[in-house]
């Protein structure tokens, strides 16, 4: 960390949110923040206006550092750790473990996260849809999902098994920012889109996050986070 520099962050966490990802950062680095937790809107389940207003995109994560406010989970975690990482987290440049790392840190946030999204919108129209549109809306989703979401969903998951069958984490054996950004992704997936015990690497990966003192610590502060709600 640059000398002299006064950690100004303040967390603007949205309950049940990716910002958990944020909150087990800080924890794992040691870092004083301070933390604003916002619950969501009871009625629609999205952020409140009050969070709208900070959150450049309106989603959550957020944080704000000094004058600074910064959106994307990738993003906030980049900034953290340029700036206050201490070359923690982040395995170095020209190693395995960095390409590894950097396959990691992004299909989480390019592919994987996305692609749970469209999953959680795809069971949500299959359910909530009007009664009488429902046999068609299920049947282009279930076209959607054969051709395109599921053979995707498939290949991520074989390949995080693989790679957990490697190594203890995403990018070897040591904890890194992949581990934390996949974390998420992976609670995801085991409660609500078929990471389920065909994936014991998964399977064990989960066990050791919910194990590990820093989530452990995040998870206590947040209070209420419930990877099935929504
Ligand atoms: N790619 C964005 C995704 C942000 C996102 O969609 N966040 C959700 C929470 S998991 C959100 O803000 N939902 C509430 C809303 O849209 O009002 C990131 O990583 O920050």
């Amino acid at each position: 960390m640059e000398k002299g520099i006064r950690v100004l962050i303040t967390l603007h966490h949205l309950e049940n949110s990716q910002s958990i990802r944020i909150l087990w950062l800080l924890e794992a680095l040691g870092l004083d923040y301070e933390f604003k937790m916002y619950d969501r809107d009871k009625a629609t389940f999205l952020a409140p206006d009050e969070y709208k207003k900070i959150s450049p995109l309106g989603t959550a994560p957020v944080i704000t550092d000094g004058d600074l406010v910064l959106s994307e989970s990738n993003a906030i975690i980049d900034y953290i750790l340029d700036r206050y990482g201490d070359g923690k987290l982040r395995p170095a440049p020209g190693t395995a473990e960095r390409v590894r790392y950097l396959f990691w840190f992004h299909t989480a946030q390019g592919s994987l996260q996305p692609l749970l999204t469209t999953h959680f919108i795809f069971n949500a129209l299959k359910t909530r849809v009007p009664f009488f549109i429902r046999p068609v809306i299920r049947a282009v989703i279930g076209q959607a999902e054969k051709a395109f979401l599921n053979p995707r969903l498939d290949a991520l998951y074989g390949l995080i098994e693989r790679d957990l069958g490697d190594s203890k984490w995403f990018a070897g054996d040591q904890m890194t920012a992949a581990d934390i950004v996949m974390g998420y992704c992976m609670e995801i997936a085991s409660v609500r889109a078929g990471m389920d015990k065909r994936y014991p690497n998964a399977q064990r990966f989960i066990r050791q996050m919910h194990d590990e003192p820093a989530y452990q610590r995040a998870l206590e502060k947040d209070g209420k986070f419930n990877p099935m709600a929504g």
